[in-house]
């Protein structure tokens, strides 16, 4: 059993994983025994904190500057990994933005960031990826989704639009690269306790009320809860597991919800 969940030897490629859900998933990742890399797009200073949270655990860690949605950038930062570190055997498709404004008012740039970034960079991130994977004879993809990838919420039409095709650009990558032993996933959050939905989660705030009703766990979720979802959909364990959202929601899609006032 202990071989099924192991991932020494391995090596882990999360973008955005200098915080939240991204750096979770990348610390558990290495819990699991894998050598993580994490991107970062803008700040040395984010990945440097990050790398140094990381090895403070125990973790053997890479950090690398890019833009998940710039293919040249990408190309070359998957070449200087695998040269310096070695090729990617598990690539976590972790970074995104959001932006909360309603359609009707949301530019058309805004739009197409959010499209460009969360969808869009994992086309362009996953590709030279897989075809390395490919000349090895394998490999693993798990792309992060939402509740947005199945619940349309208000103000959130360009992250819902992203995430919603994010879930089946995972089932397409799944037809097309099974058969090179490739297997493409998704994890797909419930409501976490990050920077992301910390505008949200203020105390009184009615969302926040709102949500902790709405989860029959009656909880945030906390990103350690993600780390063994993370192993699983990288490990051997799940060698047989192709275009599943696997969703870490506390019960929420599980449910209609129930009223006001009931515990
Ligand atoms: C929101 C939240 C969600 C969560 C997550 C849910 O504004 O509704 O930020 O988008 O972050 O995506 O799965």
């Amino acid at each position: 059993m202990s071989t099924l969940f192991n991932l020494q030897g391995k090596r882990a490629l999360v973008t955005g994983g200098t915080h939240g859900l991204g750096l979770a998933m990348a610390i558990g990742l290495g819990e699991a025994g894998a050598t993580v890399i994490i991107n970062g797009h803008s700040s040395q200073e984010k990945v440097d904190a990050a790398l140094e949270e990381l090895r403070g655990k125990g973790v053997t860690a890479h950090g690398y500057l890019f833009d998940v949605t710039d293919e040249p950038q990408v190309e070359d930062a998957v070449a200087k990994i695998e040269q310096e570190v070695g090729p990617i055997d598990v690539l976590v498709n972790n970074a995104g933005i959001i932006k909360r404004v309603p359609m009707l008012e949301m530019e058309l740039s805004e739009w197409e960031q959010v499209i460009r970034t969360d969808l869009t960079g994992v086309f362009v991130m996953t590709r030279p990826v897989v075809r390395s994977m490919i000349q090895r004879g394998g490999g693993k993809v798990i792309n992060i989704c939402s509740m947005m990838s199945e619940l349309g919420r208000n103000s959130v039409g360009a992250y819902a639009a992203a995430k919603g095709g994010l879930k089946m650009l995972t089932r397409n990558m799944a037809t097309e690269w099974a058969k090179h032993n490739i297997q493409v996933n998704g994890i797909g959050p419930g409501y976490f306790a990050t920077s992301q939905t910390a505008p949200i989660r203020v105390p009184g705030n009615p969302f926040n009320e709102f949500i902790l009703h709405r989860t029959p766990a009656n909880r945030w979720g906390d990103p350690e809860d993600l780390k063994g979802t993370a192993v699983f959909l990288a490990a051997p364990a799940s060698d047989f597991v192709n275009g599943q959202i696997v969703y870490v929601d506390g019960g929420i899609l599980a449910t209609i919800g129930r009223p006001a006032g009931e515990a």
